[in-house]
């Protein structure tokens, strides 16, 4: 090899040189890269209640690149908990998704509060827009309560997961009930549900999600862990056109087709309150997970009002606004989206529901 270097010109073994530190560049760069993908990769434990607009949240991360979806955990909401688990098996089924599912338990967090009926003017009496899901889904669920498969989950990947809750917040406060230190290893929560500087859509003070348990959101929102709220403040801005569904059930293969058939009979319910089509509520809070660039957010305490008439109203005391002693003292300062830009946001979720269509 030496005796082979002597006789190269001195041309020659620059170039050589060159390359090889061309190729270390871009080795090292690769490396970068991969680093940086894994650092982009979130890992995400999806809690919800499916329901039409959680059914295009899950085909989001499902087919979303940057996307590791690690759990399913069901909570009644849109329908019983025996309902959203049966639909969330259905789709897990239908899509090819390998996530595990988790079934919730069926009382909020406070059991002595009353059960109001379930919302099938909006969902269907299946949750999924009447499309004739089967009763039963032969998929095995995972044997352990939701709150209990998130507390293990997140303590087998310490720092890496992020929770994404979009139906009532019980299952996290039952988790953070049985084991408050889990909190500490969540690397970020990201909700769907309250409404900051716009009315409620379930009472003028609050919205559905909150307003289902609002003991267990003011227990998310208070605890040590760092939460986003995505709510109606922004949610409500982002509706996705019927050209838009059904250009997702054109490109979007059979996937595609479920979830625009599924939409339907929510884009009937919304046309007392949009123009044309959908809310797309949860995928929004999938959004901010991977483009939270497209969000104005606001940092404070934020409390929930629990009982009376502003029951589940979500408030927030912003953090550069001083007031006397209140309940918002000492409290972690939370992120309460404000603003969103809703035609990139509505880009990003048509362009990821399509994606291996
Ligand atoms: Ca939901």
């Amino acid at each position: 090899m030496g005796k082979t270097m002597r006789h190269k010109s001195p041309g020659t073994l620059r170039r050589e040189v060159i390359d090889f530190h061309g190729h270390l560049a871009s080795i090292a760069g690769r490396q970068t890269q991969e680093q940086e993908k894994k650092n982009e990769m979130h890992k995400v434990i999806f809690d919800t209640d499916p329901g039409i607009d959680d059914a295009m949240a899950l085909l989001f991360l499902h087919r979303h690149p940057a996307i590791d979806l690690i759990g399913i955990t069901t909570v009644f909401g849109n329908a019983s908990v025996e309902t959203t688990t049966r639909n969330a098996l259905f789709l897990k089924r239908e899509w090819g998704i390998d996530a595990p599912v988790a079934k919730g338990l069926d009382k909020t967090f406070n059991p002595d509060r009353p059960h109001v009926g379930w919302p099938t003017f909006i969902h269907g009496d299946d949750g999924l827009g009447n499309i004739d899901v089967p009763e039963t889904v032969d998929l095995p669920v995972d044997p352990r309560p939701a709150h209990r498969f998130i507390i293990d989950t997140v303590r087998a990947h310490p720092g890496e997961v992020t929770l994404i809750a979009v139906g009532r917040m019980t299952n996290l406060a039952l988790a953070l009930r049985e084991d408050p230190d889990f909190a500490a290893l969540v690397r970020e929560v990201v909700i769907m549900g309250g409404a900051f500087d716009v009315n409620g859509n379930i009472t003028p003070a609050a919205e559905a999600n909150i307003h289902g348990d609002p003991e267990a959101a003011d227990v998310v929102m208070a605890a040590q862990w760092p939460v986003t709220v995505v709510g109606l403040d922004v949610t409500t801005k982002t509706v996705m056109t019927k050209a838009m569904i059904a250009d997702i059930a054109e490109r979007g293969g059979e996937a595609g087709k479920l979830l625009a058939d599924i939409s339907k009979f929510y884009v009937t319910f919304y046309e007392q309150h949009v123009p044309d089509g959908m809310v797309v509520h949860d995928s929004c809070a999938c959004a901010y997970v991977v483009a939270p660039e497209l969000f104005t957010v606001r940092s404070g305490a934020i409390r929930v009002v629990c009982g009376g008439i502003a029951d589940g109203q979500t408030i927030q005391s912003p953090d550069n606004r001083l007031f006397p002693p209140s309940p918002w003292d000492d409290l972690p300062s939370q992120k309460a989206c404000i603003d969103i830009d809703a035609a990139r946001t509505l880009k990003l979720i048509g362009d990821t529901l399509v994606l291996g269509g």
